[in-house]
């Protein structure tokens, strides 16, 4: 996937957290065994080098560890000092592992319902090895990461990740099934695209406050900043879709709005051409109406 680039004062965020992010990525490839070896090297397929994601969550959710490591132990100036034992950094490093199984288990099911035969930059599970198989793969990695979550011996912990993924299904079952109204809604939006995408990074950053040791407070803070995060994260992934190439993207361009799905930037233009919200009433799954509401943007 191609890189971001960072100004000299600014700081690649991935990078600050790149052994740690590797040492994840290892980890991960080691617990997608599976007694069926196609199931294995069906679930195994994302997670080999060169295909694999842009691992946003482990990313942020290690990075909160950190920030949070260092608010306690020591002034800022002191840089980063290691405080954990090494017990408390596999937990850590654990609820990372857990957010990437249960986002790829997603996107393995959406890709299925969407049918679509790219991602990550090459074809889908369901293109190459079919529906069944990817279906039953995204099931095999939820239950790993359920293994994994079980394993943190944290009710509350285990709480808020099964809460994300029953609000995956929530935020996908929002966009699949809404009415006219609901799809030219921001408030819609904005509860589906927490649902979604935010709720997962929210949850998991509240997780990694809980297992620190964190005030309600802190822990209050840490899921306010997960899901700010998350929302700014989906706002620029529908910009993407508009504007990235299908080799910056892993999959095709335009996707949202050939599935018919009503993401931001069409309504921030509904908010500025009114009457563009009769076209998206009339419904994006008409490919004139696609090429209309295109017209706008
Ligand atoms: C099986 C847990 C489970 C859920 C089933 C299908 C479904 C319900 C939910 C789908 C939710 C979904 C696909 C949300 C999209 C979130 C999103 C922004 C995905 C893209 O994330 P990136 O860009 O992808 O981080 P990479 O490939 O980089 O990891």
């Amino acid at each position: 996937q191609p890189q971001p680039q960072y100004e000299e004062d600014q700081v690649d965020p991935f990078s600050l957290v790149a052994d740690e992010l590797s040492i994840v990525a290892n980890r991960l490839r080691s617990m997608v065994v599976a007694e069926v070896p196609k199931l294995a090297s069906a679930a195994e397929y994302f997670f080999k080098m060169g295909v694999e994601g842009k691992r946003f969550r482990p990313t942020v959710i290690l990075l909160m560890a950190t920030a949070l490591n260092v608010q306690i132990s020591k002034p800022a100036s002191e840089g980063i000092v290691d405080m954990f034992s090494t017990e408390l950094r596999l937990r850590l490093q654990s609820v990372a592992e857990i957010t990437e199984m249960i986002h790829v288990a997603s996107l393995l099911h959406d890709d299925v319902l969407d049918d679509a035969d790219t991602r990550r930059g090459i074809g889908s599970l369901n293109f190459v090895m079919g529906n069944k198989i990817s279906v039953l793969a995204g099931d095999f990695l939820l239950s790993r990461a359920c293994i994994t979550l079980a394993s943190l011996k944290n009710t509350e912990v285990v709480s808020l990740i099964a809460t994300a993924v029953e609000h995956l299904v929530t935020g996908e079952m929002m966009q699949m099934s809404s009415s006219a109204e609901q799809r030219s809604s921001m408030d819609y939006y904005l509860q589906k695209t927490y649902y979604k995408t935010a709720s997962l990074i929210s949850n998991s950053c509240k997780s990694i406050a809980l297992l620190t040791g964190q005030t309600a407070e802190v822990a209050m803070l840490a899921y306010e900043y997960g899901k700010n995060l998350g929302l700014a994260f989906q706002l620029i992934d529908d910009v993407l879709d508009f504007t990235g190439t299908s080799s910056s993207l892993g999959k095709g361009s335009l996707s949202d709005i050939r599935h018919g799905i009503v993401t931001a930037p069409i309504l921030y233009a509904m908010e500025e051409f009114p009457e563009l919200r009769s076209v998206v009433d009339r419904g994006l799954d008409n490919p004139d109406n696609v090429d209309l509401v295109l017209e706008y943007l």
